[in-house]
């Protein structure tokens, strides 16, 4: 089991701007999709040398781990010491290959959500595709089946109902970035607003 805290200024775990709270909120945009594992597909494309995608069965028989880590929430509400479990996302990205010219990812998730983060901010050890927190399945309101977790940026690049991984050489804004989040959200440097140059990228063309 990993824990993502060991990497905290020692006696320091709650960044600035930010409450403790022992529940845990519910937040996202629009309608809990409920997901049909049958149905369930993750798709990792884009600037990668192996595109490929997992059915419910196969993502099952994956490698899963635990990983013990803080959840920072723009909204400024932190929960700490939450246990996942799911598949390190740097398993799915080394069968995926990244080409040389990848930086950065937009992450899909249902129903027709993406956030942007770059691709060193996803190819790190603590990151999972999580099913369980606490020893207990995801709940359709917290992303369940599966949600990304990237526990060190804040909590909206962690994309609930996950579906897939588009690795891209130029970075695209997501939904949250679309609508003045910043496009990297370091809880530690209260990252929460999108800087003047991303303010104006995003005013560019959309895709
Ligand atoms: N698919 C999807 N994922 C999402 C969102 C969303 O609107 N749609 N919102 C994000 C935001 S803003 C936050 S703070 C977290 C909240 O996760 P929680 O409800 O499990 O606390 O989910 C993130 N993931
Ligand atoms: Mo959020």
């Amino acid at each position: 089991m990993t824990n993502a805290n060991d990497q905290r200024p020692a006696g320091n775990r709650l960044p600035p701007g930010q409450i403790l709270t022992r529940k845990w909120p519910i937040l996202h945009y629009g309608n809990v999709p409920i997901i049909d594992p049958a149905r369930w597909r993750f798709r990792v494309f884009g600037a990668v040398e192996t595109p490929f995608e997992l059915d419910w069965a196969e993502f099952g028989a994956l490698e899963h781990r635990e990983v013990i880590a803080d959840i920072h929430c723009v909204t400024r509400w932190s929960r700490l010491d939450n246990r996942f479990r799911g598949v390190p996302v740097q398993s799915i990205l080394t069968r995926a290959r990244p080409t040389r010219a990848a930086r950065f990812v937009l992450v899909h998730g249902a129903p027709d959500f993406t956030t942007n983060l770059p691709l060193g901010d996803l190819d790190r050890p603590e990151n999972l595709l999580a099913t369980h927190h606490d020893g207990v399945p995801l709940t359709p309101e917290h992303g369940g089946p599966v949600r990304l977790t990237v526990p060190h940026l804040y909590f909206w690049k962690s994309a609930k109902w996950v579906t897939g991984f588009e690795v891209l050489e130029e970075d695209v804004p997501g939904f949250w970035e679309e609508n003045g989040y910043h496009e990297r959200g370091d809880p530690w440097a209260e990252e929460r607003h999108g800087s003047d140059d991303y303010l104006r990228m995003r005013r560019g063309p959309r895709r």
